[in-house]
């Protein structure tokens, strides 16, 4: 039964078709079963083709949360063909894609086990930059219970860093303002201490989330902290930027 979900999930992930939600038909599954269906279904991109490249956690910010109803931090598994090498994203294969600002950690060290630390983690920091998430539930109305969204993969789509690498110690990582632009109109703006009072801690929890299921990140992995705002609604034609206070300015197209 998970590996029929775990199969059918990634064809809609892959040709960007909406889904009922999986728990209407197996009310009986769990988080656990969840991210079972998660590796299997990312499996199978593996398989063809579509390395591994880093982690993601979602809903670590109040705002994530609040907007889709889930309390709880997630993660999901970034592969190659997810990260856009120039600032567009096409509206084909998407559904109802959302876009939102967060900070990404490069990471140079193997990172493992419950006892992890914030500074096991800023010491395997190779660089630190900003990047645009871009999230598509392949459920119905982006509605979804906890356990619909961890076998989902988290909504992980599309995302784009910035381009300028920084290091760790450039700066306080928890003290970046961010404003959100939506064809020239502000529509959200936050700090990035609003991602679990410190992205590091995002990276943190994850690797204890991660041990928890013999799971670790390795050397050259890239992993996105969490939206800090809320995640907006984009369609064809809009353009979409981010301003980091002091940093840089990421930005996306949103093309047919
Ligand atoms: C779940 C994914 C959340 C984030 O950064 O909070 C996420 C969703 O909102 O659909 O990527
Ligand atoms: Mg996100």
């Amino acid at each position: 039964m998970i590996t029929d979900i775990a199969n059918k999930i990634y064809m809609h992930q892959k040709n960007g078709l909406e889904m009922d939600k999986i728990t209407i038909e197996y009310p009986e599954l769990n988080v656990n079963n969840a991210y079972e269906i998660q590796r299997l279904s990312i499996e199978q991109a593996i398989k063809n083709g579509d390395p591994l490249i880093g982690w993601k956690m979602g809903l670590t910010s109040i705002a994530k949360q609040k907007s889709v109803n889930v309390d709880e931090p997630i993660y999901g598994r970034l592969t190659k063909s997810m990260e856009l090498e120039e600032n567009q994203l096409s509206m084909e294969g998407s559904i109802h894609p959302r876009v939102e600002p967060e900070i990404a950690f490069m990471i140079n060290k193997p990172l493992f086990g419950q006892d992890i630390t914030a500074k096991d983690v800023w010491d395997a920091t190779e660089y630190i930059v900003p990047a645009l998430e871009v999230i598509d539930s392949r459920y119905k109305n982006f509605s979804f219970t906890l356990t619909d969204v961890v076998a989902d993969n988290a909504s992980s789509s599309k995302f784009i860093v910035g381009k300028q690498v920084n290091s760790p110690t450039y700066t306080s990582w928890d003290q970046i303002k961010v404003e959100l632009y939506k064809n020239g109109v502000k529509v959200q703006s936050g700090v990035s201490s609003d991602v679990l009072d410190h992205p590091v801690e995002s990276v943190v929890k994850l690797v204890k989330m991660l041990s928890k299921n013999g799971e670790q990140i390795d050397p050259g992995m890239i992993i996105l902290t969490g939206g800090i705002t809320e995640a907006v609604h984009v369609e064809d034609g809009d353009i979409i930027e981010a301003h980091f206070e002091g940093i840089e300015k990421v930005s996306l197209q949103v093309k047919k």
